[in-house]
């Protein structure tokens, strides 16, 4: 185990690191050179850990796992890394002997927000878990220059904002700059013989560097550390001596400018496409680099290929890096020299797809023109790849046409990444046990039946030590002390032990004063950054997540409506005080999303403003919601949104994060709340409408929605409303949206047809809660229970079923 800090100790390598790297003394500091100081002096801990781990994984020839994502949500480091280390009571002692508040430090860190939302915040959970379990793996993404951008809510309205976070965020980063790797686009081929062997030769491609930036991934409680490489663009050439000496000093440096393009933004669109062929350059910037840097690692150790698929496994995130497949096929035929069926034996084996989505505007395909012009090695390659796969579906199938369509790598001039996947990798799993399901029974039917083995099925999970633990430090005292010890952290099960203490009146009250306590904290918080004081007495219902028509955040501001024009018709009725929080980023170009926000927030506005409201109903957007303001808000949390249309949601993240801090759960059976509800039943939850397959039979047999408006006068009231709106501003359009075909399918997710069931399911909520012995009870089932969606437990069955590796 680690060699011990005390907090003297802390306090002398602080001191070390003011003074060498920044040249200050302790009376100079301030805030920021103290957050990077702490972060330096972890890092140095974690260096060591770090070399002595790639030693030993080299020494007994451990098989690794390659976890590629354009996206890692990893949010703040600081304090985890502290955690995971064994050193956050020295750290935090250190800092107040140098006069500063803990917290204070812990918050001049930015979040790294190289993500849009569960995709990247599963993939940074799952560094820490596949650390923690000291499994050999290196995750692997960009180093964007700006990660999602900042949200702020102006007259209503969302505004975006650059989010730079590397001029703090930096401190975690080590630039290894002799490490580069080179990745060519465009140019031309030619085909070359040599001794009787045919060569492709790639000419005239421009070259863009790719510098690596690694970050250090502390576990708990083990020295193993493993890393994170973000990938950064540079031009070969720093400027164009030629332009230069002729005066043209601007477009001397554009060559370089062009690189650095590629790792400027992350894309802020989730669950929805757009072919943009920067987005191609950064896809294949990443794969290319990072199939590069495995393959001079392997060779380094094992002088050949030919076992690479033996000693590494690539998992990808989605298809954003497909590429990886023809890349990696590249390499072994044209730089190693191996065979077409040898290469594709390798890569196969080398190669696992997750797939996170169902929806069909967010399976990603690619104009074939594009990859033909800006990678035309890969494009021969993905082509080929394409006419060996039909042969095989053909035989299968005997020539059905319509499953040689469905199938296709390429067809009508686009190149289907999920297929490729499929074609060219392993495994292919879903993210729950629906969402799985679905992939075989719907969306990849055909391919299952061919291949039945390579579909699985891992349900997400999430760092409970982040997620729990550390956010939730008053819940964690009473789980270590009811289960009688801290082991819940490394044993995840533990924490059924709670279920015993459920009908216990002195545990129940000692849990509702840590939700109480904390929603304090959380008021205390958003009354400092944003001048709102929330209602601590009102139950905290909350929907926090992206943006988005199928998770349906306008059905539940539909509900809150009625609660309202209800209140308004009775104002002396009883009521419940209910404060209803939001959080959410809308992708920039998406007009819906963008609506939905400007009308939840002339919604709450005119609620706020409503003395007939005052301490009974209130309704907050919060702005910026991003990991951080995550962990601030999950404990202070007592009911949780999970309320997508039944079938869309792949699994949820967010939905086991309020569970762990004992929320209740109002949902549909979507996603991972089927598993909720396996543990809970119908008691711990909150469960309404439609089930997946009666979505699919009512659209099948045609959803009128216009029948639900004529015949429930509430839900026609709260239409009537959003179309003519607030202070004045109106939303015909999601009123069109919601009844009418002109903007495409009228109410596409059924939320007119759910509405009934869920107004039915918050006012059952709501009689719960007015029962406080019942309403912690079942709070308590919810901590109990939530074990199995720690991401260990997902990390556990990765390495089991689709990596084939060893772990703690
Ligand atoms: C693709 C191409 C071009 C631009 C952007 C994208 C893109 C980016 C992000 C497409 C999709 C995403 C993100 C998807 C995502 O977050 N999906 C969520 O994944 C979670 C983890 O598995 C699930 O829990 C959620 O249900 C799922 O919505």
């Amino acid at each position: 185990m680690h060699q011990v800090y005390t907090k003297n100790d802390m306090k002398e390598a602080i001191r070390g690191k003011l003074r060498l790297n920044y040249g200050i003394t302790e009376t100079d500091i301030n805030e920021e050179y103290m957050f990077k100081a702490c972060a330096l002096v972890l890092r140095d801990m974690m260096a060591f850990h770090g070399a002595e781990t790639r030693e030993k994984v080299q020494r007994n020839h451990e098989r690794q796992v390659h976890y590629l994502s354009l996206e890692f949500l990893m949010g703040r480091s600081l304090m985890k890394n502290a955690y995971n280390l064994g050193v956050l009571d020295a750290l935090n002692g250190a800092i107040e002997e140098m006069g500063f508040q803990p917290a204070d430090i812990f918050e001049m860190e930015p979040d790294a927000g190289l993500g849009n939302g569960g995709l990247g915040r599963l993939a940074a959970c799952y560094l820490d878990s596949m650390t923690t379990l000291d499994i050999p793996a290196t995750g692997y993404s960009l180093c964007y220059e700006l990660g999602i951008f900042k949200q702020r809510i102006v007259d209503g309205q969302q505004v975006e904002l650059p989010d730079d976070w590397k001029t703090m965020g930096d401190a975690w980063l080590i630039p290894k700059p002799e490490e580069r790797e080179e990745v060519h686009f465009g140019g031309h081929l030619r085909e070359v013989w040599n001794n009787g062997h045919l060569h492709v030769v790639h000419e005239d491609y421009s070259t863009v560097i790719a510098i690596p930036c690694d970050m250090q991934i502390a576990g708990y409680g083990t020295d193993h550390v493993n890393t994170l490489r973000l990938w950064d663009a540079k031009s070969p050439r720093t400027l164009d001596m030629a332009l230069f000496s002729s005066g043209q000093y601007v477009r001397a440096t554009e060559e370089q400018t062009m690189a650095q393009t590629i790792t400027k933004i992350l894309y802020p669109n989730d669950e929805h496409i757009e072919g943009k062929s920067l987005r191609l350059k950064q896809q294949y910037f990443f794969v290319s680099a990072t199939v590069q840097s495995m393959v001079r690692k392997h060779l380094e150790v094992y002088g050949t290929l030919k076992n690479f698929h033996e000693k590494n496994i690539i998992q990808i995130n989605d298809t954003h890096p497909t590429l990886v497949i023809p890349e990696l096929m590249r390499i072994l035929m044209d730089d190693a020299g191996y065979s077409w069926d040898i290469s594709w034996e390798i890569t196969k084996n080398a190669v696992a797809y997750t797939n996170h989505t169902v929806l069909a505007e967010a399976l990603e395909r690619w104009p074939q023109v594009l990859i033909q012009r800006l990678l035309p090695r890969i494009w021969q390659i993905i082509d080929e790849i394409s006419k060996r796969y039909q042969r095989k579906v053909e035989a299968f199938y005997h020539h059905n046409d319509a499953i040689t369509e469905k199938m296709a790598v390429v067809w009508g001039g686009e190149v289907r990444m999920a297929n490729l996947c499929i074609a060219g990798g392993s495994a292919v799993n879903g993210v729950s046990g629906l969402h799985t399901e679905i992939l075989r029974n719907d969306v990849f039917r055909e391919a299952c039946q061919m291949t039945p083995a390579k579909f699985k099925n891992v349900t997400n999970g999430i760092d409970h030590r982040r997620w729990l633990a550390q956010s939730n430090v008053g819940l964690d005292a009473l789980i270590r002390e009811l289960t009688g010890s801290n082991q819940y952290l490394l044993n995840p099960n533990e924490l059924l032990k709670l279920d015993a203490y459920a009908n216990d009146t002195a545990v129940q009250e000692r849990l509702a004063k840590i939700k109480r306590d904390n929603k304090d904290a959380f008021a205390h918080y958003v009354k400092r950054t944003h001048g709102i004081m929330l209602n601590t007495d009102g139950i905290f219902d909350v929907q926090v997540k992206r943006l988005h028509e199928y998770k349906r955040q306008l059905l539940n501001v539909m509900q809150i409506i009625a609660s309202y024009q209800q209140l308004r018709d009775n104002p002396n009725m009883d009521f419940v005080p209910h404060v209803y929080l939001f959080g959410a980023k809308a992708a920039p170009g998406y007009k819906v999303a963008k609506d939905i926000i400007r009308l939840i927030n002339s919604l709450a506005k005119q609620i706020n403003d409503d003395p007939v409201c005052k301490d009974r109903l209130q309704v907050v957007f919060l702005e910026n919601y991003c990991v951080s303001l995550a962990e601030k808000l999950m404990p202070a949390s007592e009911v949780s949104q999970q309320i997508s249309t039944a079938g869309k949601e792949a699994s949820g993240t967010g939905n086991m994060k309020f569970m762990m801090n004992g929320a209740l759960t109002v949902g549909t059976l979507d996603g991972a709340n089927v598993e909720m509800h396996d543990v809970l039943g119908d008691e711990n939850m909150f469960l309404f409408g439609l089930h997946a397959d009666e979505v699919a039979e009512v659209k099948r047999n045609g959803y009128d929605p216009n029948l639900f408006y004529q015949r429930d006068p509430v839900l026609h009231r709260v239409l009537d409303q959003i179309r003519d709106g607030f202070g004045g501003m109106r939303y015909d359009e999601l009123y069109e949206h919601l009844l009418h075909t002109r903007y495409g399918t009228a109410d596409e997710y059924m939320l007119l047809a759910d509405f009934a069931a869920y107004c039915d399911a918050e006012r059952r909520m709501v009689e719960v809660y007015q029962n406080p012995a019942k309403w912690n009870s079942i709070s308590l089932h919810n901590i109990a229970r939530s074990g199995i969606f720690a991401a260990d437990r997902s990390v556990a069955e990765y390495a089991d079923n689709i990596w084939h590796v060893t772990h703690k």
